[in-house]
């Protein structure tokens, strides 16, 4: 019988062979490349948030996004609002089941600040086709310092499932180029006036 106590008896142990310590050799090496690129991605990956977030209530953030889109809005698609905020500002998109809201309308080469939340549970903003993936939790105010540069017509899809209509869960952004005359300067008058 085996034992972790008794010793086995007999040559139970011999060295490794050449195959084996050339795979250990290949699987060490690639695990401390490994292990150095998480530091390394860190500082040159270049793909950090930017680490502006805070806790905010469900309902305060939506309220805050009912005061971005009565500020910006610029029309409507199917009853949607559209939202075009003036370069420079605070961007707001909720997440919740099972819509992004409200659709954006922003401008090539302007920076923003995007806030995102969700009023739910937990969702997944995926920015498609570029590769931005973000978790959207709820009571955190997720924010981000964004300056879109490619002009075109983005689809925001849920990348976290989070019920029978996930897959219903896509929202808008379209990003005009920066030479596009504005549509917001009306809108940012009523905006002021509010
Ligand atoms: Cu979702």
């Amino acid at each position: 019988m085996h034992s972790g106590i008794v010793s086995p008896k007999g040559i139970w142990w011999k060295p490794a062979g050449r195959q084996e310590r050339m795979w250990v050799t290949v699987a060490l090496t690639w695990s401390l490349i490994m292990f150095a690129m998480m530091p390394l991605w860190h500082f040159k990956g270049g793909q950090n948030p930017t680490g502006l977030r805070s806790r905010v209530e469900p309902m305060a953030f939506f309220q805050r996004v009912e005061q971005f889109v009565a500020d910006y809005k610029v029309g409507e698609e199917n009853g949607f609002p559209i939202v075009e905020p003036p370069p420079g500002s605070d961007v707001y998109l909720l997440g919740r089941m099972w819509q992004w809201y409200p659709a954006l309308r922003l401008k090539e080469g302007a920076s923003y600040t995007l806030h995102i939340s969700s009023m739910d549970l937990n969702h997944g903003f995926s920015l498609f086709p570029v590769n931005v993936n973000l978790q959207i939790v709820p009571g955190y105010d997720y924010a981000l310092r964004i300056v879109p540069n490619k002009a075109g017509d983005y689809r925001v899809i849920c990348n976290e499932f989070c019920g029978i209509g996930h897959h219903l869960m896509i929202g808008k952004i379209v990003v005009l180029p920066a030479q596009t005359a504005s549509l917001s300067s009306s809108a940012q008058a009523t905006g002021g006036a509010q």
